[in-house]
């Protein structure tokens, strides 16, 4: 199996020799959570992977052979042995724990309820969680402004309540043990926890936060999100407040 990604610190992470990519700041925040996700599933899953690296600023996700794995020229892109080929890192992590643990609590498949849930917090996950900050960091590190409107800073907000709700009584998103959707959700948070806004009124939120610190692939996560820290620095802008 083959995972194709892009990474973009000089730095290599992920034990892979060849990362030596910095892309241009607008693709960055879109750029590296979702692969961090697929990484930490394949992590909790213990597989082995191959990880090749895309260079985007060599535009190799636009070259004919990438765009044969993925017309929409986008990384992650997972590759199978046999030549079967997934794309969008949400049905990759699905597609990674029922093809290769079928009785995992990750997502479980004999049980059409609880993975109902697990694919409702995906949803929400990809469709509002994602754009609620990236409508705020995208702007404002391609701009170096500060400055965030009030009607974007109230959507955040709003959405940091709604997932605040969803832990009620819950020690994960959707019951007592970690699926994929608290991997997906995590990688998100963590982007929002390194631009600077502080998360320690939102209750459940912040001990769930704390409670995924002992999750299998949690540093590597982590590590990847600080970039974000470290660009708003190198731009001069501060940290987020809400
Ligand atoms: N919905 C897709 C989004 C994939 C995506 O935005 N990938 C970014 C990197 S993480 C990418 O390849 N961007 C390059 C481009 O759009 O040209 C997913 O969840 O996999």
């Amino acid at each position: 199996m083959k995972l194709y990604y892009a990474d973009i610190l000089p730095q290599s992470r992920y034990n892979h020799k060849k990362v030596h990519l910095i892309l241009p700041f607008q693709q960055l925040l879109f750029n590296t959570f979702l692969i961090r996700t697929a990484l930490m599933t394949i992590r909790n899953l213990n597989i082995e992977v191959e990880l090749i690296h895309v260079n985007f600023s060599r535009g190799e996700n636009k070259n004919e052979e990438f765009l044969k794995l993925n017309p929409a020229g986008q990384v992650p892109v997972l590759v199978e042995d046999d030549g079967f080929i997934l794309t969008e890192s949400r049905a990759i992590i699905a597609y990674l724990v029922a093809s290769r643990d079928e009785n995992s609590s990750l997502y479980p498949l004999n049980d059409p309820i609880k993975r109902a849930l697990i694919d409702e917090r995906l949803h929400f996950d990809a469709t509002t969680v994602f754009h609620s900050h990236v409508q705020i960091l995208h702007p404002m590190i391609a701009n170096s402004d500060p400055k965030i409107p009030e009607e974007k800073k109230k959507i955040l907000r709003n959405v940091l309540s709604v997932l605040n709700g969803f832990l009620d009584n819950k020690n994960w998103f959707t019951g007592e043990s970690p699926t994929i959707a608290d991997f997906s959700i995590l990688s998100n948070l963590i982007v929002i926890l390194c631009a600077g806004i502080r998360i320690e009124s939102y209750k459940n939120l912040s001990v769930w936060f704390s409670r995924c610190k002992g999750l299998t692939g949690f540093e590597e996560n982590y590590k990847g999100g600080r970039m974000v820290m470290e660009l708003l620095k190198k731009k001069n802008l501060p940290p987020i407040s809400l």
